[in-house]
């Protein structure tokens, strides 16, 4: 009886447990065909839907000569719609770790292909896996998406503590509608709302060119993680002694969060300058 769970995994994405630390974007640039492998690191999705005639999941579309489909550079998400059925189909996030008591802002544009009218659907969820079960906080939701030409959508998410969060783009338009086009997804925050928080027995030095990072009792796990201005972690090292320091030479000038973390939980988190 091992077939239908094997029909089961081979339905879904991969689970791929990446996690970001925000500030994070993209453009879905780069990646074009269908959705898995090729979406951006960290990005899954499940198609729920059960008539296989006529059915397509998230995938990535480019411009052609004569079609515009992409807000910036040359690819977007987008969903074609099933012909028979209501569309049931899920776009996630990367996991992304937050900082209780800050508020982050998501933003991201959507719309209708110019080329057939048609009426869309799409819902911004939020839930602590990549799942559609998981997705239990509905963060935005519009049903009567009509517009030919990029909208931005902006909601404001502040968790009450530390924790991992995926967002999750739900297209459930109905049955035999036309193209949603999705691009430009950021999640950002306000740089003076993020405690440069810390427990008293982790410290982060920093005097441009290194940085050390004292820490009282090591934790098996604990990781130093820098991440630059577009959320990309640009240098990731074990910590495993009471006292390390980093050459940052590596690194172009510039401002980046230094993080103390064992991806669950970041105990100690502060902005840095690198210069030379
Ligand atoms: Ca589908």
């Amino acid at each position: 009886m091992r077939t239908p769970f094997l029909l089961l995994a081979l339905a879904t994405a991969p689970f791929v447990s990446a996690q970001v630390i925000p500030p994070y974007s993209t453009g879905f640039e780069g990646q074009v065909g269908n959705l898995a492998p090729l979406f951006p690191d960290g990005w899954n999705w499940e198609d729920l839907n059960t008539v296989p005639l006529g059915n397509q999941s998230w995938q990535i579309i480019k411009n052609t000569v004569s079609q515009t489909n992409a807000r910036t550079d040359s690819t977007a998400a987008h969903m074609f719609s099933h012909g028979s059925e209501m569309n049931n189909d899920w776009l996630y996030t990367p996991g992304m770790q937050l900082q209780g008591g800050t508020t982050y802002t998501i933003s991201f544009w959507y719309s209708v292909a110019p080329l057939f009218p048609s009426t869309e659907r799409l819902a911004l969820h939020a839930g602590p896996a990549p799942t559609a079960l998981a997705m239990t906080e509905t963060l935005w939701s519009n049903t009567n998406i009509e517009n030919p030409v990029y909208e931005q959508a902006v909601v404001e998410y502040t968790p009450d503590d530390d924790e991992v969060r995926y967002f999750a783009f739900h297209y459930f338009s109905e049955e035999f509608q036309f193209i949603l086009l999705l691009d430009d997804v950021s999640i950002t925050y306000d740089g003076a709302s993020i405690a440069e928080r810390g427990s008293a027995d982790r410290s982060v030095w920093c005097d441009g060119r290194s940085l050390t990072v004292s820490i009282d009792t090591p934790v098996n796990g604990e990781l130093l993680v820098i991440t630059d201005a577009s959320g990309r972690a640009v240098l990731e090292r074990p910590l495993t002694a009471e006292r390390t320091t980093f050459g940052l030479d590596g690194l172009s000038e510039g401002i980046y969060l230094a993080s103390v973390t064992d991806r669950g939980r970041t105990s100690r988190s502060q902005r840095i300058a690198v210069a030379r």
